[in-house]
């Protein structure tokens, strides 16, 4: 990491500072002006920045595209991402007003007479529609929506206090209770932050403009670090809710000042002088040394950020204790833990990751914010190694657990996405707005800056890791300019052409996914095949590439059916569907009538998959491929028989019904109706 050049400098206006900081001593001037001093640490220009900034990170062996290097168009995810940005981010602002949440800063500088609104955690939703915006202007300008988040960066920054402190809740009456050992705990000043810095350098990247950027520096710069942290001097610290160390460490890839990497560092080590009871770091995830963690457990969303957090930490330090620990928690993950549609977090209560195989349907907690972790997480481990199976959970939390959160109108939003699911409880499941309202905001900003998960680059060349139309205008690491032209119609098809135009020739790796789910996938070059793609891999196409070379891929897209670890007994003697990377559901609209969806089994006694009828309806659910397969009903159906009854071997009665499955992430579109995605299989 090249060093910055303005020690000294940072050195002076640190000292300054260390007299100012929490106390409301106001900093001069001319210090507030120049708070933007640092260069950035690479050679990029914030346009060439990606989601994540790991060019210059020693153990990422995968560096990340801009956003804007990669144009989706019409296809499945152009049509999400239009809706999002047409329909979801502006009526997501209006509520945004509308409760409160702009009041509560406009309150602070006399400008709104309206009382506090929401929770402690109110002004993070604020950031991350700020920050779905940003990624929206990386793909094209926008300009009312550029023009709004300049409005309210404005607001938010009117707000500051001289040392740097911004926050609406703690103000008044309760600044006193400002980062008390309690507060840190529960008050989310730091989780708020933290989107702060991820909404600041995501709007950075879109425009240039450091206003917000500027404002979350000195927040850190001015107020944290000189008060928090590690030394007897300073006051200890916790993130009661893990988002800031994420968040301080790509600051710090942005502003190249190691105190950022070194405080998120600290908190991930846990502070001890903050003592939590037991059951206190395992709900938080945070207070103890991350690296003493065996399994994930607690809150879902705080262990996928502080796992976030502990990866960004390992890419910068290759700190082999942190790598050990997430292989760790990787292994629970996928082996134990995560539901067949990338959702994580089984209970409700705690909104927390259960014990092993505890994976209930229809009480699946699966919050959105839970899945988007899920994959934020996998983004990075996939940056650490290159390793193909991140890249699947990546793609199985996108197109499941993660699209199905918002609808497909685009203005309502699951906070749990289970995997049954029962209406006559009331329970409408899509809302428009929750008072608790992270998963929308933090679903736009997803959506928004998809672009920047389809490619990455190393040395050795380029990485395609999902699969829609798409075009790359990018370059290798060498330098030389590429374009890559992805054309194709999955998830619904299996085959995608890809055409590989290089400035000039080049030999370069093209590392093609190969998902995990695939099989007998084809692949040519120019028409002639290749061999070795394995289900689970890139598959490494070494050749020096000419302009215009053409890849044509073929996935086998057959459906298939999915079997849980008999330990998970809510799945036990039932089946998922899965075509490509979509899970399906049955949901009872579909359903023939007068049969109850909970009463129907899947025939699969005879050659389960092939006996899938596909057929793609352009006009249901913004287009989809329905799948039918004969079912049955026994005569003498579960809702009709007694609660216990004496166990016989007999198989009963059953009626030959066609079952109608559609895709997961489109459930509860039409109507809140009975839906289930583990069915169970016939008896023989
Ligand atoms: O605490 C802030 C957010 O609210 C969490 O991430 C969600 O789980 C919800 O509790
Ligand atoms: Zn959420």
């Amino acid at each position: 990491m090249p060093k910055r050049s303005q020690i000294s400098r940072r050195q002076f206006v640190g000292s300054a500072l260390s007299a100012a900081t929490v106390s409301s001593v106001p900093i001069p001037n001319f210090l507030l002006s120049s708070w933007g001093y640092s260069p950035n640490t690479s050679s990029l220009d914030w346009k060439d920045e990606g989601i994540l900034l790991v060019d210059k990170s020693p153990y990422a062996k995968l560096h990340n595209v801009p956003v804007r290097a990669v144009t989706i168009s019409q296809g499945f995810w152009g049509a999400r991402r239009q809706t999002n940005v047409d329909k979801s981010i502006p009526s997501m602002e209006r509520l945004l007003e509308s409760n409160g949440r702009m009041n509560n800063f406009l309150r602070l500088v006399g400008k709104s007479d309206a009382a506090q609104r929401g929770p402690v955690y109110a002004d993070s939703d604020v950031y991350k529609w700020t920050e779905a915006v940003a990624f929206a202007l990386q793909s094209g300008d926008r300009p009312e929506l550029h023009a709004l988040a300049d409005k309210i960066i404005k607001e938010v920054v009117e707000v500051q206090e001289p040392s740097g402190y911004l926050n609406t809740y703690y103000v008044g009456e309760r600044a006193k209770d400002r980062m008390a050992p309690d507060v840190q705990r529960w008050g989310h000043e730091l989780y708020n932050l933290g989107h702060m810095i991820q909404c600041a350098i995501a709007f950075y990247r879109a425009t240039g403009d450091r206003t917000l950027l500027d404002a979350s520096i000195h927040f850190v710069d001015g107020y944290l670090l000189p008060n928090f942290g590690q030394g007897g001097d300073k006051k200890p610290i916790l993130s009661g809710h893990p988002e800031i160390e994420l968040a301080l460490i790509e600051l710090y890839r942005t502003t190249g000042d190691k105190r950022h990497l070194e405080l998120a560092g600290y908190i991930l080590q846990g502070d001890d002088r903050i003592k939590l009871p037991q059951r206190g770091y395992v709900y938080h995830f945070s207070g103890i040394p991350f690296t003493s963690r065996t399994h994930l457990e607690g809150h879902a969303v705080r262990a996928m950020y502080a796992c976030c957090g502990a990866t960004d930490y390992y890419l910068e330090t290759g700190d082999q204790s942190y790598w050990k620990t997430l292989n760790l928690l990787w292994d629970d993950l996928v082996s134990a833990q995560m539901y067949v549609t990338g959702g994580v977090g089984a209970r409700s209560q705690g909104e927390a990751f259960g014990d092993s195989y505890e994976l209930p349907n229809s009480t699946a907690y699966g919050e959105s914010c839970a899945a988007i972790g899920n994959m934020m997480w996998n983004w990075r481990m996939l940056a650490a190694t290159g390793d193909a199976r991140y890249a699947d959970v990546v793609e199985r939390a996108l197109y499941n657990g993660i699209n199905s959160g918002m609808s497909l109108d685009g203005t309502l939003y699951c906070y749990r996405n289970p995997l049954g699911f029962d209406p006559s409880g009331g329970d409408q499941i899509r809302h428009p707005w929750y008072d608790t309202t992270c998963c929308p905001p933090n679903l736009e900003r997803t959506f928004a800056s998809l672009p920047g998960y389809f490619y990455s680059t190393s040395k050795a060349g380029l990485y395609l890791h999902l699969y829609d139309n798409a075009q790359l205008d990018w370059h290798l690491e060498d330098g030389t300019g590429l374009k890559v032209v992805q054309k194709t119609n999955y998830p619904w098809d299996g085959a995608a052409e890809i055409t590989v135009t290089p400035a000039k020739p080049a030999e370069f790796t093209f590392y093609l996914r190969i998902p995990g789910w695939s099989d007998g996938t084809q692949v040519t070059i120019n028409g002639k095949p290749v061999s070795g793609a394995t289900p689970g891999q890139y598959l490494a196409l070494r050749r020096r590439w000419s302009p215009g070379d053409l890849i044509d891929v073929k996935f086998g897209m057959t459906p298939q059916v999915i079997e849980a670890n008999p330990r998970v007994v809510d799945d036990y003697g039932r089946v998922a569907v899965q075509r490509g990377p979509l899970v399906y559901c049955l949901e009872q609209l579909d359903q023939p009538e007068g049969v109850p969806l909970f009463d129907v089994s899947l025939d699969i006694r005879h050659e389960p998959s092939s006996k899938f009828h596909e057929e793609f309806h352009g006009d249901l659910l913004g287009g989809i491929v329905v799948l039918k397969h004969m079912g049955a009903i026994y005569e003498k159906s579960a809702s009709h028989s007694a609660l216990y009854r004496p166990y016989t071997a007999d198989v009963p009665k059953a009626k030959q019904v066609e079952l109608r499955f559609v895709p997961y992430y489109a459930w509860a579109n039409r109507a809140a109706t009975p839906m289930q995605v583990w069915t169970p299989i016939l008896r023989s």
